[in-house]
């Protein structure tokens, strides 16, 4: 044990002065940030050609996948775009209305908890 003019360095202190570090990364839990699935809603008025294009643009997919996820919105109704922070996700909305509105369609696009 460390002494200094008799007395007992605290435990976490060192000769130099230096702190000892208590806590690891193993022993904290990392953060997740919380995700979001941003949905496409089908309607009758959007081209698929438009919804593929914002698929490839917006959320950055294949063709192909581009192409699957719009027939599944076609199909079911809705489908998921793609998940991400919530800040991203917000974005990404965004950025769906003001392409579709430039281009006068009327899809939309929305937010849910992962
Ligand atoms: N139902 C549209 C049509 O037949 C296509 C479409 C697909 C529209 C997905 C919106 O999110 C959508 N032209």
């Amino acid at each position: 044990m460390a002494t200094f003019r008799g007395e007992k360095m605290p435990r976490t202190d060192r000769d130099d002065g230096t702190a000892v570090v208590t806590r690891t990364r193993t022993e904290k839990k990392v953060e997740h940030p919380k995700l979001y699935r941003v949905l496409l809603h089908n309607d009758d008025y959007t081209t698929r050609e438009f919804v593929v294009w914002v698929l490839q643009i917006v959320f950055h997919r294949s063709e192909l996948e581009a192409v699957q996820i719009m027939l599944h919105v076609h199909n079911n109704g809705v489908g998921v775009a793609g998940i991400y922070p919530h800040d991203v996700a917000e974005a990404k909305v965004t950025r769906v209305h003001a392409l579709a509105e430039q281009n006068e369609f009327p899809l939309l696009s929305t937010l849910e908890p992962e």
